[in-house]
């Protein structure tokens, strides 16, 4: 099913949702590589202009509708109570989603494919890449926040909506056998690519093997912390909103650290072509760094915090890993708007991996640094 068939039945998930008012805009939105993100408008009786975002959710990405719904509803609700707690404003900080004419958290449409809808966040801004440092500052404290605002939330409650998804052994073992089976036969091109990967392999292994030891702590982690998932204020450029839930599960801290440096603190796109364009920028790191403890560090192991710049690593790895499989597979899982963009992205990620081999000694003196502060 292509993703315009997927969503042909749009308008019949739009009426069972109810929302009262005449619809007077409905238009693809956003840059996300999995679900199909729409922009609702309504005007209302008294002339008021509301707006929504519908998603049609990847049931082929995400294959428990049902479960996937439960955890998102579970962590909005408890953020709901704890951003009331502490004096902010629900409506905006958090994701409010709106249930359809039988009570559902969710609408399964006669094509099988299922829907869900929230109020739309408005005046904030999304973006694709770091415009100025504060930005980038801001958007670890949302990350921040968020760690340390559900750091009591029942993680063991929370279903794995993607099993293994930050895995990176098991993400390994995945890329393996695409180069093994490579069913497009592009192989071949990518040699260099698949070498850098295999002289890694020993890597992949050793956040797993510290989180099954206890070093690491499992904590309710978002997954997805890139930059186009947070929302800012449009007029303070203050941190609001989180956003993009699906991901939400047990996982480790230093991933969600770790996902953030490795998008926004590149110097280029994650799938620019010009890798001359991408390298890491340790002032970004810096910034972030400081905004993430500053928001929840006192809630993070002295280990954890030691290895936030490994955690950067290798989430940058596996990401790369991942677009390469998916390369050599046919580009089945990541949207593509044009040929090679997942070996563009995979190619700026393992750039990116090579520079914080070389930075690594950098990134650990900037944690240091906030480290001590705190201890101050
Ligand atoms: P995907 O999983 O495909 O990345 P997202 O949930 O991140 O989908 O949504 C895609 C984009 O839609 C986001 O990057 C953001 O620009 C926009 N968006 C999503 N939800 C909201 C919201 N509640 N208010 C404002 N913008 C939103
Ligand atoms: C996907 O949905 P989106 O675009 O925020 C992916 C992430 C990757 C990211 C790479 C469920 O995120 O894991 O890091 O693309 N999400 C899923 O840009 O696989
Ligand atoms: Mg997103």
């Amino acid at each position: 099913m292509t993703r315009e068939e997927a969503c042909s039945k749009i308008d019949e998930a739009i009426a069972n949702f109810g929302i009262k008012g005449q619809l007077i805009e409905k238009k693809p939105y956003g840059n996300g590589h999995i679900n199909d993100t729409f922009l609702l408008e309504y005007r209302n009786d008294n002339n008021q202009i509301k707006k929504y975002i519908l998603q049609r959710m990847n049931h082929e990405i995400f294959k428990n509708t049902q479960e996937l719904m439960e955890n998102i509803i579970g962590v909005t609700s408890y953020l709901r109570g704890q951003i009331l707690k502490f004096g902010g404003n629900p409506d905006r900080e958090t994701l409010n989603f709106m249930p359809t004419l039988s009570g559902d958290s969710y609408y399964v449409d006669s094509t099988k494919n299922a829907w869900r809808m929230c109020g739309f966040i408005v005046d904030t801004l999304c973006f694709e890449a770091v415009n100025t440092p504060d930005d980038f500052y801001q958007s670890a404290v949302a990350f921040g926040n968020f760690q340390r605002l559900l750091s009591d939330y029942p993680a063991h409650t929370l279903h794995e909506t993607i099993a293994n998804f930050h895995n990176t052994a098991s993400r390994f073992k995945d890329f393996k056998n695409a180069v093994n089976a490579d069913v497009c036969d592009r192989a071949k091109e990518v040699e260099a690519e698949i070498k850098f990967a295999m002289d890694r392999e020993k890597d992949a292994a050793v956040l797993v093997n510290m989180q099954a030891s206890g070093e690491l702590p499992l904590r309710v982690t978002h997954n997805d912390t890139k930059l186009n998932n947070v929302l800012l204020d449009r007029e303070t450029g203050k941190a609001i909103c989180v956003i993009d839930l699906d991901t939400v599960m047990p996982g480790l801290a230093i991933n969600d650290f770790g996902d953030s440096i490795r998008f926004g603190a590149s110097t280029g796109l994650e799938d620019e072509q010009d890798l001359s364009k991408v390298s890491l920028d340790l002032n970004l790191f810096d910034i972030y760094t400081k905004g993430f403890l500053d928001s929840c560090g006192k809630s993070l192991s002295k280990k954890e915090i030691e290895m936030l710049p490994t955690g950067a690593k290798m989430m940058t790895f596996e990401c790369g890993i991942r677009f390469l499989a998916d390369y050599l597979q046919g580009d089945v899982y990541f949207r593509i708007s044009r040929d090679k963009q997942n070996l563009d992205r995979c190619r700026t990620q393992f750039k990116l991996v090579a520079e914080m081999e070389q930075k690594m000694d950098e990134m650990n003196q900037i944690v240091e640094k906030y480290a001590k502060r705190q201890e101050e």
